[in-house]
């Protein structure tokens, strides 16, 4: 039996088949999920498409860059359109520059600071304001977050202080919602090597303390954030809401 039958969901934030998106993608369709997929440019749409196309069923493959309102407005009205109701809605999104990725986080610009907000916090704000009015049959919201939110890790810097907004806005967004019978949630995964990873520097020894110190003894694989992301889409879990949920091996609970 699937999970997922006649849900239609959202997901933002494939960049490629490494991408935690791309994971959390594959689980909801594994339950019968309908997916709508967007690009943030042209420069990625045609691998989003390829990568659409291997899952099973009908998808749709849409342009929204989260800086730009009308995209957003466009892509609501497109999701309307074409699905009617929607259910679920997985923000997978988050961009700071990469020399505000090293070095010391009170060197951070004032345009670094912005547009890591904007990308990494805001947007799950703008899209789930235009999104909730189609959860007409209630619905699930969730986001990506990370550990740095929390703590202050090295190199992580203005990125730790978006996820902590970010983490805020489940919060305040949860609080809203609820009446709409809309859950908001999010996940803090254990660091993955993906293209986003890249930009942070000494990504390695990350990777190594995670496998001597986690209580599980291995780092998080996408997969697994997969499952979890599906459980937080479907019936399972609609008891929770305003969480954060830690899908890293257990290393938050030590390191
Ligand atoms: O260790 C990790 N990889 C962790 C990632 C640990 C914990 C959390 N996360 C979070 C990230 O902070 C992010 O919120 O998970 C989310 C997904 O990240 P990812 O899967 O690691 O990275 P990636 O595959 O690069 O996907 C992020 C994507 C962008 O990719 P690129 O590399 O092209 O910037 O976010 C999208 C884009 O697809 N994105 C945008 N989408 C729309 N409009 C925009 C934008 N302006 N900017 C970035």
């Amino acid at each position: 039996s699937q999970l997922l039958t006649g849900k239609n969901i959202l997901v933002m934030g494939v960049a490629n088949d490494r991408s935690i998106a791309w994971a959390i993608a594959q689980s909801l369709a594994a339950q019968g999920a309908r997916l709508a997929f967007t690009y943030e440019s042209e420069r990625v749409e045609e691998r989003v498409r390829k990568l659409a196309e291997t899952l099973p069923g009908e998808t749709l493959v849409l342009p929204c860059n989260v800086t730009v309102d009308e995209e957003i407005d466009a892509l609501a009205a497109a999701l309307k359109e074409r699905f009617g109701v929607l259910h679920g809605y997985v923000h997978s999104i988050a961009f700071a520059k990469t020399e505000e990725l090293e070095g010391l986080y009170v060197d951070t610009s004032r345009a670094g600071f912005a547009l890591a907000h904007d990308i990494s916090a805001y947007s799950l704000v703008a899209v789930s304001n235009r999104i909730y009015p189609l959860m007409t049959e209630g619905g699930s919201i969730m986001t990506m977050t990370y550990l740095g939110a929390e703590r202050a890790m090295k190199n992580y810097n203005v990125m730790g202080v978006a996820k902590a907004a970010l983490e805020a806005s489940v919060r305040y967004l949860a609080n809203d919602l609820g009446q709409y019978n809309v859950r908001v949630n999010a996940i803090s995964a254990g660091p993955i090597r993906t293209l986003a990873a890249k930009g942070i520097k000494d990504f390695n020894s990350i990777l190594r303390t995670v496998e001597e110190k986690a209580p599980l003894r291995r780092t998080t694989e996408t997969a697994e954030v997969g499952d979890t992301a599906m459980f937080l889409m479907s019936n399972l879990s609609r008891g929770i809401t305003g969480e954060v949920i830690y899908v890293d091996n257990g290393y938050h609970i030590v390191g």
